[in-house]
């Protein structure tokens, strides 16, 4: 049996939580193609100060544990984030296959260094809709390459 496909999901926590019920609804969706390492961060009880957790170092090493472990990586990116730039810079330099999913009605304008990276796929999205659809064509390409089973 081959593997399962082992994804990386990424979005603010320090950087605010408003977003974190549509990245709960991403991770849900993504729960379908494979494991999702990083499933906290769509958790909507945590919030942006809480620091009842374990330390910021072990966070830092288990998070970049996770992905070298993971095969590819997607990250909400419309709330900005010192700690997702960081993952996706890290990501870029392991070599990971990267889909970055924007909201087009945000107020606020993307980094160039996302918008403007040859290493990572950016797509704009109005609706989750079609955020899962973008989701879907990127893991299908993705796959197709490295012969990963998958359930959609
Ligand atoms: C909990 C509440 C406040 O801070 C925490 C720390 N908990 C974290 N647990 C797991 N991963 C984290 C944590 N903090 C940051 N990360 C990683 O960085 C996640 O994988 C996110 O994608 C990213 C968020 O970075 P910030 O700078 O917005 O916190």
């Amino acid at each position: 049996m081959k593997p399962e496909l082992k994804i990386y999901f990424a979005g603010a926590i320090r950087g605010g939580r408003d977003d974190a019920h549509i990245y709960a609804e991403i991770i849900s969706f993504l729960n379908g193609f494979g494991e999702v390492l990083t499933e906290h961060v769509g958790d909507q009880s945590l919030t942006e100060a809480g620091d009842d957790g374990p330390d910021d170092r072990y966070i830092h090493d288990r998070d970049m544990v996770w992905l070298n472990q993971s095969d590819i990586v997607i990250a909400e990116v419309t709330n900005p984030s010192l700690g997702v730039g960081y993952e996706l810079g890290s990501a870029v330099n392991m070599g990971k296959p990267i889909l970055c999913l924007y909201r087009m009605d945000a107020r606020q304008r993307l980094s160039a260094m996302i918008s403007g990276s040859p290493d990572m796929k950016v797509a704009e999205y109005k609706s989750i809709n079609e955020a899962e659809e973008l989701i879907k064509v990127f893991i299908n390409s993705v796959t197709s390459g490295l012969g990963k089973d998958r359930n959609k």
